[in-house]
């Protein structure tokens, strides 16, 4: 399929260490793809749905052990152990690859080795890099068949160059004693073993165009971030672009499709969705920040997807889609989670495969269980996702969960502040990675798991982007978590969140005056719309209020992240954090 010597060369050796029987380039086509799921129904890796409800869909199960990324088992290989920083764990990479060559060795003795040539971003275009992953795993090519853009023009467009990213994985034996995620940024190389779980596979996903890519961002002054991209459309037709970092499992997917409410829909607004959770960005000629989403379809969570919260994603996902660790509805042969509806199959096998009983109070699709699914199929795609330029963006908003101290929005007064805003980001964590749930932890940018370098040279990056973007995005902060005394959700969420988008692009084109608070602009009640809504403007109040306690609370934690993240936190920062202090001391 290549003359590439770079790409035959390290084929050969990977194929040395690993011994599969055969070896099988992935084409792109429809004929191979089919070929492939049909073995895999065959060995009971994936199983075929009805195909007259769910056409071309098919439900996978992971081994009970690997059912989220593991961030534990996750490094960052560079030479310099300054270089990874303190909050990525790092392992020297001469040590790494000798310990994981180990793991490695014969592990595709009896198995076909799958070489997928695929693209970040669009084949041929200024933005687009390219990649291979070698994996022992049918369901990993099916996913990065519907995940990235893959193929023989590839191949093509890579020439006799050597720059692409070397991804080798291997299941091995599903050991989470031996499981790693390897990054080698220095190396252009990514090596995962011991796991058949999205994040810790599809290597063109967390570990490549986050990891690897922020790393090369910040050396070639683009940035690489955990970021949804949409489009609000005015009655006008005029669409104004917004990114928005939440970490995992904290909406981004939600609000990239999110159906307006009948207030805007009545009057014409539309909302598009470029990108689900990964933006690259650059500075156009234009002075402004453009972003393009590099991947080709949505690895969504499935839990809470239902017709109302988000009947976008539930479309996208009724033909061609992969189901993971979701309830097998035996009656039909289709899929159930929990939050789809309240009728949960009686006659049913939860996502491990056990005969699942849904009145015993146990959950029968994991909370990390997702979907696989083309972008294509979305019935809100932006007509600008296979634009090559990709889309400006007017704002850049930052959130997270939140069951107090954050408002519900507010705006940050400077890039410098905004950068501070997103450097402080915490939220609670959630069943996307293992381990506890429901913690708040730091988590800048939504990045925490995924910066592919120091996390103080990181912020440093965002604020050098800065000063080299004439014509800046907005930083915001939004919070839909906020609770109430009993633990209740006090804002409604989803499609009604672009009630705060709408008060966001309102800020960023000053149609729009705002309250000032010791953290930023907070908007005037009145300029919250609710019309619609079963919300009153006492509750809107509750949820704008800046609870200076709360806050003020918060600064010994902020400093102590500082501290952990280590001397590289840029001196701007900490300006910004004694200011803040300041005021609300003041
Ligand atoms: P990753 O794919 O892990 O990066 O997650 P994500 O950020 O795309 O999160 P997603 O949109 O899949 O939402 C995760 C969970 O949050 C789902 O259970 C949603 O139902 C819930 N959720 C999303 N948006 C809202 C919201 O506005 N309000 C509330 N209360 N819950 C929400
Ligand atoms: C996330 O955890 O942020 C995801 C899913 O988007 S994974 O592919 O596992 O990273
Ligand atoms: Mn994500």
């Amino acid at each position: 399929m290549t003359n590439n010597k770079y790409v035959l060369d390290w084929i050969n050796e990977m194929a040395a260490m690993t011994q599969p029987d055969k070896i099988v380039w992935i084409d792109g086509t429809e004929a191979q793809a089919e070929e492939l799921r049909a073995e895999a129904c065959s060995t009971g890796e994936i199983s075929k749905l009805n195909q007259e409800l769910l056409p071309g869909c098919y439900l996978h199960r992971t081994a009970i052990n690997d059912v989220a990324r593991v961030e534990d088992r996750t490094f960052i290989c560079t030479s310099k152990k300054e270089d990874a920083g303190n909050i990525n764990n790092w392992m020297d990479p001469s040590e790494c690859y000798a310990k994981l060559s180990k793991l490695y060795a014969g592990s595709m003795k009896g198995r076909t080795m799958y070489v997928i040539p695929y693209s970040m971003g669009i084949v041929g275009s200024d933005f687009a890099k390219y990649g291979i992953e070698l994996t022992d795993s049918i369901y990993v090519v099916l996913n990065m068949l519907i995940m990235t853009r893959v193929g023989t023009n590839v191949l093509e467009a890579l020439g006799d160059d050597a720059g692409f990213i070397k991804g080798l994985h291997a299941r091995a034996d599903i050991d989470e004693a031996n499981r790693y995620i390897c990054h080698f940024p220095e190396d252009n190389t990514i090596w995962s073993v011991n796991s058949g779980y999205g994040g810790n596979v599809l290597l063109g996903k967390k570990c490549f165009a986050l990891r690897i890519a922020s790393y090369l961002g910040r050396k070639e002054g683009w940035m690489a971030e955990h970021m949804l991209i949409l489009g609000i459309e005015a009655p006008n037709g005029d669409v104004k672009y917004i990114c928005a970092a939440f970490p995992s499992a904290c909406g981004k997917t939600n609000l990239a499709m999110l159906i307006p409410p009948e207030f805007y829909k009545s009057k014409g607004y539309k909302v598009w969705c470029v990108g689900d959770d990964i933006s690259w960005l650059r500075i156009g000629s234009d002075g402004r920040l453009w972003a393009v989403n590099p991947e080709n379809g949505f690895f969504g969570v499935a839990p809470g997807t239902n017709v109302k919260s988000n009947p976008n994603a539930l479309a996208t996902t009724m033909k061609n889609t992969i189901f993971t660790n979701v309830v097998e509805n035996l009656d039909n042969n289709t899929v159930w989670w929990e939050g789809l509806d309240k009728n949960p199959p009686k006659n049913a096998r939860n996502w491990k495969g056990e005969v699942w009983d849904c009145t015993d109070g146990s959950k029968g699709a994991h909370p990390n269980s997702r979907f696989t699914a083309m972008a294509t199929n979305c019935p809100c795609l932006s007509d600008k996702f296979n634009d090559p330029a990709g889309v400006p963006i007017s704002a850049i908003v930052f959130g997270g969960r939140r069951a107090k101290t954050a408002p519900l929005v507010y705006q940050s007064t400077s890039w410098q502040n905004g950068t501070f805003v997103g450097s402080i980001m915490a939220s609670e964590t959630t069943a996307a990675a293992a381990g506890a749930v429901g913690v708040v932890r730091r988590d800048p940018m939504a990045m925490r798991p995924f910066v592919g370098y120091d996390m103080g040279d990181y912020f440093k990056h965002w604020l050098d982007m800065g000063k080299k973007i004439p014509n800046a995005p907005k930083i915001f902060h939004v919070n839909w978590f906020r609770t109430d005394d009993e633990g209740h959700f006090i804002w409604p969420g989803f499609g009604d969140n672009m009630r705060v988008l709408m008060w966001i692009l309102a800020r960023c084109e000053g149609a729009v005056d705002a309250r000032e608070t010791a953290i930023g602009y907070v908007p005037y009640v009145k300029d919250i719309e609710i019309a619609g809504l079963d919300i009153d403007e006492k509750t809107i109040e509750g949820l704008l209020q800046v609870d200076t306690a709360l806050w003020k609370e918060d600064i010994p934690g902020i400093r102590a992240f500082y501290e952990q993240v280590g001397d590289r936190v840029p001196a701007e920062l900490y300006e910004e954090l004694n200011a803040l202090e300041a005021r609300l001391n003041g």
